[in-house]
């Protein structure tokens, strides 16, 4: 999946100021966080994007960056050839926790978008899943959730509902996606639906390893390599999510030991989408 990176694709500067030192300010911070609220244990955020982009991956990330040892809770697809199909199929929520803690907040894995439909109904349960209208385990189908269902929450708590709406976007397929009319056609209808609620949404964009050899060799390189710069400039176009909200990061997916800089960049968004989120929860009921 390479996109033939030349020598040329290096900034002589990195365009986005980033300590790779933070690792242990940003995890002790989130560790140590309070949510505004207390009236809420847990922040829910929903991890959404297109099928195969790697959202299961994101979540087993973050949860082995707090365990500092790879976990795979949230079971990613491990198969060679990417589908059209969502390898996750029900909503499983993950709680973060670290050696001495439980960190007040909780990653909601879905079902992808399936690229080739634009059918209403995704985008309706992505919307009814911000509201905390879709109960845990709920097995997404073709058909959208539907308020008489045993799996529709009826009156969600503050806990239930989701308070930022993480994309997981693909470093390597952002420039297909920016012409695929489909794709960005749902990513701005979601965003319409929500975004009278004020919801925030955050990008995560995934494989940035894979989108060239300069990061595939040293992923220090990110905020160095031209690819990656232009792929979060194309990502803010097509989704509408200005570049600071934008963060890079390669996902744990063969390795068995843990990283300090894949550790970094997993944080650094992290950080982003929590403190968002809380800012978000501090105004109350996401559905008001
Ligand atoms: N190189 C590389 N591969 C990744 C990365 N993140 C995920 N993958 C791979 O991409 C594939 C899809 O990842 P998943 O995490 O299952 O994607 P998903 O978005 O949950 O997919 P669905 O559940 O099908 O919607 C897997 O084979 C992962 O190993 C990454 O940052 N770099
Ligand atoms: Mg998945």
């Amino acid at each position: 999946m390479g996109s033939g990176e030349s020598k040329t694709g290096v900034l002589d500067e990195a365009w986005r100021t980033f300590d790779w030192r933070q690792k242990e300010v940003l995890k002790e911070r989130l560790e140590k966080f309070t949510l505004s609220n207390p009236d809420v244990t847990n922040i829910k955020i929903l991890v959404a994007g297109q099928t195969g982009e790697g959202k299961s991956s994101f979540i087993n990330s973050v949860l082995s960056v707090f365990q500092g040892e790879i976990v795979n809770e949230a079971i990613a697809d491990t198969s060679e050839s990417p589908t059209s199909y969502s390898f996750t199929t029900r909503r499983r929520t993950y709680r973060i926790r670290s050696a001495d803690a439980d960190l007040p907040f909780e990653l909601c894995d879905i079902k992808g978008l399936e690229p080739e439909k634009i059918s209403k109904s995704q985008i309706d349960d992505i919307v009814n899943t911000i509201y905390g209208h879709v109960k845990e385990g709920y097995k997404f189908e073709e058909k959208s959730l539907t308020s008489d269902d045993e799996h529709y929450n009826q009156n969600p708590s503050l806990s239930d509902q989701a308070f930022c709406l993480v994309y997981v976007i693909d470093a390597c397929t952002i420039h297909l996606a920016a012409v695929d009319k489909i794709i960005t056609e749902k990513l701005k209808l979601i965003r319409r639906t929500i975004s009278d609620n004020g919801i925030p949404q955050v990008i995560v964009m995934s494989k940035v390893d894979e989108a060239g050899p300069l990061v595939k060799n040293d992923l220090k390189m990110v905020y160095r390599s031209k690819i990656i710069k232009e792929r979060m400039e194309m990502c803010s176009a097509t989704v509408g999510v200005p570049v600071s909200y934008i963060f890079p990061v390669k996902n744990y997916h063969f390795e068995i030991d843990t990283n300090d800089d894949v550790d970094v960049l997993i944080l650094k968004a992290l950080d982003q989408i929590v403190r968002s989120a809380d800012a978000r929860l501090r105004r109350g009921a996401s559905n008001e």
